[in-house]
């Protein structure tokens, strides 16, 4: 892969000489050196012009919604831990309405690269002041001069525990690929703040530093165990003696290169990296390069991990389970109490609820072979125990139809196909309770009207574990299942306990159930 391969066809809608351009290059230009394809790369923004840049890159991204970026990132992450998730914010996008979410994926270290592009300004909307404009500013928004105390990005990031931590400039190429390259590899979260020159609504902004003729003298690199040195012969440097960060020039009032601080990027304290970000000009020249890099357990392989544990001991569960949980609260009508029931409780009846308590007991024993029974594929339960007599019937047959068929084939419940496809399903206890008690006229109405909806049924490959999901979210005691050839078939939740305490009792062929 070559940085051409990067290069989108979208067409760039930067101001000429705007900032982002350099940056967009230096981003094209590391890409390669990481040896991940083109189709590993996730560009994940917020709004702004910074925001456009995953546009331009010719790999996954996505523009995504106002100081979004990072929660999305983190959730692409997570789900994809072997993505290079890249998220391209900037100040007003980052910091003003996103400066949540900014400090949570720091704090998290979810391994993704926050590149943050400083202009100190809202460019986009055409110009006004945002968290990282200078007291003073004076911005269509803020006419006499801003007011506000500016937010300094390092420092936020350090704060917020950040593990790579650093700062460059858009234009100094050389220096941001080597800052980008570094935060790409670093494993965990890297934050990097760039400056970025917004030609049209704040230009300059950080030409008193960064400009060509002045920046040996006003900013200092840093590098990894080495003197911080600056100056255009670097006989400059900073010395941390005393807890102050004074500057000193060497071979003045006997000032040496011992008295040099040199710097630790691998510094667990981050009061050391705090102090750095603190420096600023005219007292300091401003560090760029790497302030912090240290390392921590990543916050998707804790998830991945995590995830592994629960579903050896619970089998995997699916969204409807987790958003009905265990429990809910039935209201009752005034004056009444209010019961507490567990999921599927009411429709499963007394024997039901003796069943689910028993399963959820069973559940809560983390015996070897209980996980191993839940991991089972749930065709195995259909093909130990002798099959379930069923038969099918079509939504709008009647119900006095499917009163003959439970009557002529001793059936105990009926499958409702609709073109080949599974709808419902009815159970001879559905029949009594919703026929036989009550006045509805068994001619005229549809078997849809009494049948119980189903929600995509399970295949024979889903697990056990899937099953018990299912029947106690569904609170129902019949479970179908999609066989080959479009067919269907039916498991009962008893069964399926029968199945797990035949397992948990050692038996390889579990005996017939007794119905
Ligand atoms: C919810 C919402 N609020 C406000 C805006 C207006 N808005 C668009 S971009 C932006 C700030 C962009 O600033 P920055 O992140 O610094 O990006 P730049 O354009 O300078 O690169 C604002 C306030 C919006 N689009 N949506
Ligand atoms: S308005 Fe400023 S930040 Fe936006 S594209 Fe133009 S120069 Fe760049």
């Amino acid at each position: 892969m070559t940085r051409k391969d990067l290069v989108s066809s979208s067409e760039v809608r930067w101001c000429p000489g705007c900032g982002d351009y350099a940056i967009l290059n230096s981003i094209q230009n590391v890409l390669p050196k990481l040896g991940l394809p083109r189709e590993k790369y996730v560009f994940v923004s917020g709004i702004g012009c910074s925001s456009r840049l995953p546009y331009y890159m010719n790999t996954y991204g996505f523009h995504t919604i106002h100081g979004r970026a990072p929660a999305i990132a983190t959730g692409i992450k997570v789900a994809n831990p072997d993505l290079s998730v890249w998220v391209i914010t900037g100040d007003g996008d980052g910091l003003s309405i996103g400066g949540n979410h900014f400090i949570h994926a720091l704090r998290r270290n979810v391994n993704i690269n926050v590149l943050l592009l400083n202009n100190r300004i809202y460019g986009l909307t055409k110009g006004q002041y945002s968290p990282t404009s200078e007291q003073g500013k004076k911005t269509k928004t803020s006419p006499y001069g801003s007011l506000e105390h500016p937010i300094n990005p390092v420092c936020m990031a350090l704060a917020s525990e950040s593990t790579f931590v650093a700062r460059t400039v858009d234009s100094n190429p050389a220096h941001m690929k080597e800052v980008f390259e570094a935060a790409a590899r670093h494993e965990g979260v890297s934050f990097v703040e760039i400056f970025q020159n917004c030609v049209i609504f704040n230009d300059k902004a950080f030409d008193n530093v960064a400009k060509r003729n002045v920046r040996d003298e006003r900013l200092l690199k840093l590098e990894d165990q080495k003197p911080l040195l600056f100056g255009e012969s670097q006989n400059k440097g900073i010395s941390l003696k005393g807890g102050k960060s004074n500057v000193i020039v060497l071979g003045e009032n006997g000032a040496v290169l011992e008295d040099v601080h040199v710097h630790d990027a691998h510094n667990q304290d981050p009061s050391y990296a705090y102090r750095l970000s603190q420096m600023d000009y005219p007292e300091h020249p401003i560090p760029i390069g790497i302030f912090r890099q240290v390392q921590a357990e990543t916050y998707e392989n804790q998830v991945v991990e995590q995830v592994k544990e629960a579903t050896n001991i619970q089998g995997r569960r699916n969204l409807q389970a987790l958003l009905r949980g265990d429990d809910y609260w039935e209201v009752a009508d005034e004056g009444e109490t209010i019961s507490k029931s567990s999921a599927g409780g009411t429709k499963l009846g007394d024997e039901g609820k003796i069943m689910e308590e028993r399963i959820t007991e069973l559940l809560k024993t983390k015996d070897e072979p209980l996980t191993q029974a839940l991991q089972e594929p749930v065709g195995k339960i259909f093909q130990n125990y002798g099959r379930l007599r069923t038969k099918s019937i079509s939504p709008t047959d009647s119900i006095s139809k499917a009163i003959g068929l439970f009557k002529a084939h001793k059936l105990e419940c009926l499958l409702v196909i609709k073109k080949s496809k599974l709808v419902g399903f009815v159970t001879q206890r559905d029949i009594i309770m919703r026929v036989v008690l009550t006045s509805i006229d068994r001619d005229t109405t549809p078997v849809s009207v009494i049948m119980v909806n189903s929600y995509d049924a399970l295949s024979e490959n889903n697990t056990v574990g899937d099953a018990i999901n299912v029947v106690s979210t569904s609170g129902h005691r019949y479970l179908p299942l999609k066989l080959k050839n479009r067919r269907y078939g039916i498991v009962t939740v008893r069964q399926i306990l029968w199945f797990i305490h035949a397992k948990i009792m050692g038996q390889d062929t579990p005996d017939e159930p007794e119905q």
